[in-house]
């Protein structure tokens, strides 16, 4: 008896005891843990400032480091730090040979070292941040169609260099069918001196980027993929600050802050100032666009450098962890070549339950270049139409609701006739991820979207706008805003001639506006977060009147000149039709 009484009182005093420890620790948990910088996981990362560590944090999964190299790179040489590097006078012919050929002046870039030190554009917050030391390992993948040798090594050796080794498991170089001859034996020559880190695989045929890339994401070994374009520069310590946020919750994607290198001088800057932060977003034509940050997104923030939701990102520049990428389905396989896949991936993350995160302290430099260098190949010759828009309208058909789509197809009146092909593959994917409407990604995700771009009244017409006189079409010729309107030949096509009306008097050609002042009739850019406009068409008369001026657009018999003139309906010169379009 007195021994039964002895156990179930030492047992009292362990569960006492045990009671309290749990409690103490539960009491420590609630103390320490910081809503900003952790979850229900534990801690992704911490900010020490100076000596005190911003908040004690539970240590639940893993152990803290700081990745920021031992030595700053102090280099000097053409282009180092980031300088702008210009050739001799005598160089000029190889220059502009090297800028026809790849859009840029890759002469200028064999002049640099492949391990050039850049400008550290981050925010000085961000080498004080700590990141959990077991992050998922990476395959950096790069895709390439016919880069510039020393661009594309260029990226393979800021990642080799700027990277800490313990998460890089390679680079995987996808060549897509380029034929530039150094691009063959020389590259396979050339990465074996990497012992394996980094590797090349190529496609039989030309893929487009696209493909290119979600067949990287395949043959990849690491957890996490990040992939780059073939002409970056990764700045400081790039991949840690990427990584924490997918290691919180592998259903994120990251994107780094992508800074400007100069096509001609390969002049490292950034494209923003280090604390004002953008974000993507969209047009209803599915132009990519940039947007400030809205405050209701940086509230949640604590600290300038913490990363922050995005309802897209451009394209080329992101972090996703690998399986997660495999099972929402890669891209599209119906997209073909180049555009449309950034919004692809973006609606399909945020729709089916993942999120998307711009990270301020993770910086990469891309090369802008002045012209796209390469053709579509055999992929786009299959298809009638513009191929970009054919994806954008894959894309739109398969996440957008109804009355989302019709505003593109006010934007982008000629995709209704466009073939983008069997979606029904895309559309089962949908319903078996069990994704939410287009309605809740534009009212909790891309809620600042339609404060720029609101939505989009009815075209009255669509179409050339001819004019009676001289039977030639109103013109942007190539022209951007602000610049004068022209008249030229009627070509069918559309494109710079196809203007449209809209039922609020908006005259719009492509993304811009048609506006008039004592100049003339001008091409304009559309004032941001309005769709109407100071045009009246009369169907009777076919003159085009200034609601404000209360004058017509009139061509000029002998000079051409297009301006407003007195409203005259029987002069020939002031009559316009809309001659509707079709295909070619
Ligand atoms: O057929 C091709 N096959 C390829 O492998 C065509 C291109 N490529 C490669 C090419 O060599 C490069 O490495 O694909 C990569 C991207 O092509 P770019 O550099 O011609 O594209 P871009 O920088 O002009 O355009 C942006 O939009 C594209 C839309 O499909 C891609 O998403 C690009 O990655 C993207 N670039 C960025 O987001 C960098 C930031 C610039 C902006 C805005
Ligand atoms: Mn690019």
């Amino acid at each position: 008896m007195s021994f039964v009484i002895y156990l179930s009182r030492r047992t009292r005093t362990l569960r006492l005891l045990a009671f309290a420890a749990v409690l103490i620790f539960i009491i420590y948990l609630l103390a320490t843990y910081d809503k900003e910088t952790s979850n229900t996981f534990g801690i992704a990362s911490r900010l020490r400032q100076g000596k005190t560590v911003e908040r004690a944090v539970p240590k639940l999964v893993s152990e803290l480091g700081n990745f920021e190299p031992k030595e700053i790179e102090d280099r000097s040489g053409p282009g180092e730090k980031g300088v702008p590097h210009h050739l001799q006078p005598n160089q000029q012919n190889d220059a502009d040979q090297s800028e026809s050929d790849y859009g840029m002046n890759i002469a200028c870039s064999d002049e640099i070292s492949l391990d050039r030190s850049i400008l550290d554009t981050r925010l000085e917050e961000c080498k004080h941040w700590d990141y959990p030391t077991d992050l998922p390992s990476t395959s950096v993948i790069i895709v390439f169609h016919n880069e510039g040798w020393s661009v594309l090594l260029r990226t393979v050796h800021s990642v080799l260099n700027r990277t800490p080794k313990q998460f890089l498991k390679e680079i995987l170089l996808v060549d897509d069918y380029s034929d530039k001859e150094n691009l063959k034996y020389d590259l396979d020559n050339y990465i074996e001196k990497f012992n394996g880190k980094v590797r090349l695989i190529r496609n039989s045929q030309r893929e487009g980027l696209i493909r290119t890339r979600s067949r990287g994401a395949v043959e990849a070994k690491g957890e996490v993929i990040v992939f780059l374009d073939a002409h970056c520069e990764v700045n400081t310590n790039w991949l840690p600050p990427l990584l924490a946020p997918i290691y919180r919750d592998r259903s994120t994607m990251t994107v780094p802050i992508i800074d400007g290198i100069d096509h001609k001088s390969f002049e490292y800057r950034p494209v923003y100032g280090e604390d004002r932060h953008f974000r993507g977003i969209f047009e209803w034509g599915m132009l990519y666009k940039e947007n400030e940050v809205p405050q209701r997104e940086l509230r949640t923030r604590k600290h300038n450098g913490q990363p922050y939701k995005s309802p897209t990102h451009a394209g080329g520049l992101f972090a996703i962890d690998r399986k997660y990428f495999l099972e929402i389905g890669t891209y599209d396989p119906g997209l073909l070549v180049w555009g449309g896949e950034n919004f692809e991936l973006s609606f399909k993350i945020w729709q089916c339950g993942g999120s998307i995160e711009w990270v301020p302290c993770s910086r990469v430099g891309h090369v802008y270049r002045s012209f796209m260098p390469y053709n579509f190949g055999k992929l786009a010759q299959k298809k009638k139409g513009s191929l970009i828009t054919i994806n954008y309208k894959r894309v739109i058909e398969t996440w957008f609701d109804e009355k989302y789509k019709e505003y593109f197809y006010t934007r982008e009146p000629m995709a209704r006739f466009l073939d983008m092909g069997d979606i029904s593959e895309q559309l089962t994917l949908k319903d078996r991820l069990g994704c939410k409407s287009f309605q809740w990604y534009m009212e909790n995700v891309a809620y600042d979207v339609l404060d720029k771009f609101p939505e989009l009244p009815p075209n009255i017409h669509f179409g050339e706008m001819r004019s009676v006189a001289v039977r030639k079409c109103l013109d942007t010729i190539g022209h951007g805003p602000p610049s004068l309107m022209a008249v030229q030949h009627c070509h069918g096509f559309g494109n710079n001639q196809l203007m449209r009306l809209n039922a609020k008097g908006q005259l719009g050609v492509g993304e811009r506006c048609i506006e008039a002042d004592a100049q003339g009739i001008k091409l304009a850019f559309c004032r941001l977060g309005t769709v109407d406009g100071p045009w009246l068409y009369d169907e009777d008369t076919h003159t085009l009147m200034h609601k404000v001026h209360k004058k017509c657009v009139a061509l000029h018999p002998q000079t051409s000149h297009l301006s407003l003139m007195p409203c005259d309906i029987n002069n020939a010169y002031q009559q316009w039709l809309f001659n509707p379009l079709t295909p070619k």
